[in-house]
């Protein structure tokens, strides 16, 4: 008996016929591939391909961007402007210029009635930079709200806050080159592989190079965790006592560099003052790691030549979510390690272009991070853009999370969510829910027409998806990359330009200025805005940065001029002598005394929740959760459980719970792992009505960000079949 085949054909692979290679950047997360999309001759994109040669990621892509030529004709998208008068009534289908003439009239109404302030926007961190500026533009200098913000407030709000805490500006100073030099690297609550998987090969390969140290602070066994020297599984919300007791033992034992502190800081006495509270065996007490590891740990990052911390959400998404980014930057300024090479203090980034709205949207101030605070800054963007200074607000207003609980009270009442889903991705989401019916005009602009928020909407506006477009998205190491326009907007959609265009033309004050609609004059404007700025594009144009494949800011003009190749851009920030952007060019050191004002488990809610992603997934799953080959990984809302936590309480595998938290309810199927500790489940957050119906979300007190990784909860039993019924209606799509 012959096994196998009997007849060796050559396995053929299907040929998809690509007639041209387009250029892009893959519109998931911030690692900022470059990909190439293959067109056949009827102009349907047909295959997806990393681009060979390109700095980021040579050639490679992970399982979101291979599939990413599928976005374009995935279902539920929208395909025309959509308008009711109440979110019960059935929808109308209309066309842009009534759909924006009654938007621009809601406005009106509301502000008219009840105060500028009163109508609100909240974009995304996933459109492209062009859009951003001009959705600015737009907020800042014709609708004059103050209340507008983005969901960056949910994802890197705490690093902003800490970068300007520390360096006085945002701006993250390292870059994926680093790995290459490091000599030990500390991951904070970061899943590499599964979240950002090329920058995760990129770090994987420097170290099988040179063999540094990985140590991975997280509360469960990620991925990551799994491949690092050092797993230090850390009582969740505690990271800042930990990075206090780690600069105890640094000066404790004179590895701090004196001359780099001396030259470049500010704030050591009374940061030192503080760290005295925190010896390793107190820390160990609240923070859950032992103090030989700690003072091991915190030899290994001080003796190293170069030492670099990497961190996201598990830092980020915490009550201490600034406090913990500032005691990253306080380790790495105590050590000299910033601005050189493989020494630095890198926020990994979340989505494509978070970067890209911190940078230009006017989110939090006004373009090229400029500050409503400042009047200079008024004065020159208002002459720049031909509107009055005195017409924009003297200080920021309010953020995503302090938008929400503006509407429960009344004081806002209406909304503009741009490429945002908080029926899903914010904390507690059932009042949420009950927040979004008392507006009286909510307008939704998304690619997807299924997108949870449509229950409560008023206003449709169907958005030309990724590379329907053109323009950039700047990554995590600063890199601005283009994407260039693939295929026409789908059906009656238009760019997210072209909306924000439009709407402007509703308004007297947006005819007297100017909106271009061609991406690359945007972008020349903001070139001009961004000379000799911290963030200065000047340098670039699209073709140049197609030519390199992206190119990190600062580029300026002056460097194109003499000819300087744009890798040799900015590869880092505040290199020596480092100039932070305090008025003395000095960073601050700054005491972190730790007040634990966390939802811990008790007797009533024994587990610890905590959520987070998979890397099939992204977010919401407007997308990921239409395209087949991302989906059929993980169709169903799961729970990681701990084996010995389930047999206590007779839960098999694959068996569905009730996790119940003092919020509310959520059914799960049970996955039974020892990813997770005995006292805590994982559960991801892609799925609509599932953890953030659970989630608390208390907020950070400077960022406002809230802490998703922390509550507490409680399991019960569920009949099964109930909850296999429950269980498919979520999943179907
Ligand atoms: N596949 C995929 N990739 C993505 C995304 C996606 O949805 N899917 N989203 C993108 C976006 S917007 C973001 S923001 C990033 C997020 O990227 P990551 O932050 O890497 O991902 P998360 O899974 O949210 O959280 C990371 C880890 O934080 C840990 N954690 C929880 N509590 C604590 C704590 O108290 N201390 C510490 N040190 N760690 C803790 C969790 O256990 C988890 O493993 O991913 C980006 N990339
Ligand atoms: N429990 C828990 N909750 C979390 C997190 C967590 O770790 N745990 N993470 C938080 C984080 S870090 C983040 S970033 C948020 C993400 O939360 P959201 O921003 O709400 O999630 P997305 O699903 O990415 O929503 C983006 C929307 O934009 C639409 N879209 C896509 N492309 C375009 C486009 O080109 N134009 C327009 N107009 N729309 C487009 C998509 O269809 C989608 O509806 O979730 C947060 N929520
Ligand atoms: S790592 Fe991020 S940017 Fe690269 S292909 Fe995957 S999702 Fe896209
Ligand atoms: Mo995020």
């Amino acid at each position: 008996m012959l096994f196998g085949r009997y007849k060796k054909n050559p396995i053929s692979i299907t040929d998809k016929k690509v007639e041209k290679w387009s250029y892009a950047t893959c519109s998931y997360c911030s690692t900022g591939c470059s990909i190439e999309i293959g067109i056949n001759k009827d102009g349907e994109p047909v295959s997806s391909r990393g681009v060979g040669g390109a700095d980021v990621n040579q050639g490679k892509l992970c399982l979101k961007g291979i599939f990413e030529h599928e976005l374009f004709d995935s279902s539920g998208r929208g395909k025309t402007p959509l308008i009711r008068n109440n979110f019960y009534d059935d929808w109308e289908e209309t066309d842009w210029p009534q759909a924006t003439k009654k938007m621009a009239d809601e406005i009106r109404r509301i502000q008219a009635q009840y105060g500028r302030d009163a109508f609100a926007i909240v974009s995304t961190g996933q459109i492209l930079t062009e859009g951003f500026y001009t959705l600015g533009k737009l907020a800042r200098g014709v609708i004059g709200t103050n209340n507008y913000d983005g969901n960056t407030t949910l994802c890197m709000a705490s690093a902003v806050s800490g970068y300007k805490r520390s360096f006085g500006s945002d701006g993250p100073p390292g870059c994926y080159e680093d790995f290459s030099h490091t000599d030990c690297l500390i991951a904070w609550g970061s899943n590499l592989p599964e979240q950002h998987p090329i920058i995760y090969w990129r770090m994987k390969e420097a170290q099988e190079k040179r063999h540094f140290p990985l140590i991975v602070v997280d509360p469960r066994v990620t991925m990551l965790a799994q491949n690092a020297d050092m797993h230090l599984p850390i009582r969740p919300g505690t990271d800042v006592v930990l990075q206090n007791a780690l600069m105890y033992v640094i000066l404790d034992e004179g590895l701090e560099d004196s001359a780099y502190i001396e030259a470049n800081t500010n704030g050591f006495e009374a940061l030192a003052a503080e760290v005295k509270n925190y010896d390793p065996t107190t820390a160990a007490k609240i923070c859950g790691i032992d103090e030989d590891t700690i003072r091991h740990v915190a030899r290994l990052y001080a003796k190293a030549n170069a030492a670099m911390q990497i961190w996201t959400m598990g830092i980020n998404q915490s009550t201490h979510g600034s406090d913990g980014v500032v005691g990253i930057n306080n380790l790495s300024l105590l050590t000299g390690n910033i601005g050189k090479k493989g020494g630095t203090s890198l926020s990994i980034t979340g989505q494509c272009n978070a970067m890209g709205t911190r940078e230009w949207s006017s989110c939090s101030g006004l373009p090229g991070y400029r500050l409503l605070e400042n009047p200079e800054d008024r004065e020159e963007i208002g002459k720049f853009w031909g509107v009055d200074p005195e017409f924009f607000p003297k200080k920021r207003g309010m953020t995503q999370t302090d938008i929400f609980p503006a509407i429960e009270t009344g004081q806002i009442k209406g909304l503009w969510l741009v490429g945002t889903n908080p029926m899903t991705s914010m904390a507690n989401t059932a009042r949420i829910r009950k927040t979004l019916e008392k507006l009286e005009c909510l307008v939704v602009q998304d690619s997807y027409q299924d997108v949870e928020t449509m229950q409560y909407a008023h206003i449709f506006l169907p958005a030309a998806i990724w590379a329907e477009k053109e323009g950039c998205f700047t990554n995590t190491e600063r890199r601005v990359n283009l994407t260039r326009q693939i295929k026409k907007p789908y059906a009656n959609t238009k760019t997210d330009l072209h909306i924000f265009n439009a709407v402007a033309q509703q308004f007297e004050q947006g005819r007297k200025m100017r909106f271009p609609d061609k991406p690359e004059e945007v972008f020349n404007e903001m070139r001009q805005l961004s000379k000799g700025r911290l963030v200065d594009i000047s340098g670039m144009t699209y073709d140049l940065i197609e030519q390199n494949r992206g190119i990190q800011w600062p580029y300026t003009e002056e460097q194109a001029k003499r000819g300087i190749a744009p890798p040799k851009g900015g590869k880092r920030l505040y290199t020596e002598p480092a100039t932070f952007r305090f008025k003395d060019g000095r960073a601050k050191l700054i005491p972190l005394p730790f007040i634990d004002n966390n939802e811990v488990p008790d007797e009533h809610y024994p587990f610890w929740l905590n959520s987070g992603r998979l890397v099939e997934h992204f977010h919401t799953r407007t997308r990921t959760g239409k395209i087949g080959n991302n989906n059929k990984f993980s169709p169903t809302p799961f729970m990681e459980m701990n084996p010995d936590a389930a047999e206590e309480l007779g839960i098999r595998h694959q068996h569905y719970v009730r996790v119940v938290s003092r919020r509310n309810d959520a059914v799960v199927m049970v996955m039974l792992t020892h990813r997770v500790p005995r006292n805590m489940v994982f559960i991801p957050f892609h799925f609509h009505d599932c953890v953030n119906r659970l989630t608390l979300g208390l907020l950070d007190p400077y960022s406002r960000q809230p802490a998703f990784k922390q509550a507490a909860v409680r399991i019960e039993h569920i009949d099964q079949e109930q909850a296999a019924l429950i269980n498919k209606e979520a999943r179907a799509y």
